[in-house]
């Protein structure tokens, strides 16, 4: 039977999150939970939810905690009939977040990507994505082999409305007053915490898969 070691990938927008995931989900059995991707899905159905979450995530606030945490919920039950380990992404973004997630699933390692704020701006600005399939590109890092096109579909690729330059640094002053203090909250009720800095995903995750391995070998 294999370990149970449920992750939380924790880090500023842009910093990765995403990109290091899926390098995860190539080497390791995890079932990846990503609340941006699941709230960007309602949006495109056109759900109540996605209504309701539009307005914030447009401008680059955080969604209040009851509709996300309820959506959260509902995939975990969802991932645990499916057994296997969880890999969290984008969740919890606040202390109290983080109170809920403890009575829904027990979480050993927060992964922490430390990333400067320089490099982060300068990526979200050549970031595009394919938003029905949630797919990721980046003009200087992973660009389509085709310009503005999906690398599967051929459909045309779009940029994220919370990644314009006004929307960003909301986006880094939340995650620095309200979800940063999480790696306090988490290093004192004695949960695992490893930082990984850099300014290169491939190269972080070299250190990541190490850390991965051995922690899943004990
Ligand atoms: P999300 O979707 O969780 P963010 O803002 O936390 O959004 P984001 O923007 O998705 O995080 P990421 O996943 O950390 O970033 O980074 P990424 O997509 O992998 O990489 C960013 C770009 O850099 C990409 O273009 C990638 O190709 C490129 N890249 C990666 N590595 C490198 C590299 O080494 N070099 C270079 N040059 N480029 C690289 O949440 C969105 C919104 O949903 C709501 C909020 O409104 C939030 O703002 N939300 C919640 N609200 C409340 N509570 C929650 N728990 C919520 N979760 C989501
Ligand atoms: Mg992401």
């Amino acid at each position: 039977m294999q370990k149970a070691w449920n992750l939380i990938i924790l880090g500023a927008p842009g910093g990765g999150k995403g990109t290091i995931s899926k390098k995860i989900l190539n080497k390791f059995a995890y079932n990846h939970v990503s609340t941006g991707d699941l709230l960007r899905s309602h949006i495109q159905k056109g759900s109540d939810l996605g209504k309701k979450a539009k307005t914030y995530m447009n401008q680059g606030s955080l969604v209040p905690d009851d509709l996300v945490v309820d959506m959260l919920k509902r995939t975990i039950e969802k991932n645990q009939s499916a057994s296997g380990r969880l890999l969290l992404d984008g969740f919890p973004r606040t202390i109290a977040q983080a109170e809920i997630l403890k009575s829904v699933v027990p979480i050993h390692q927060i992964i922490h990507l430390d990333i400067p704020h320089a490099e982060i701006l300068r990526r979200l600005s050549q970031r595009w994505i394919h938003a029905p399939s949630g797919r990721v590109y980046n003009l200087e890092y992973n660009p389509p082999a085709a310009e503005g096109k999906d690398d599967v579909t051929g459909e045309p690729l779009t940029q994220r409305d919370d990644d314009k330059p006004e929307f960003i640094q909301r986006r880094l002053d939340d995650y620095e007053a309200m979800t940063k203090p999480l790696l306090s909250h988490y290093k004192d009720s004695m949960t695992e915490v490893t930082s990984f800095a850099g300014t290169e995903s491939d190269v972080i995750f070299v250190d990541v898969e190490k850390t991965l391995k051995e922690m899943l070998s004990k």
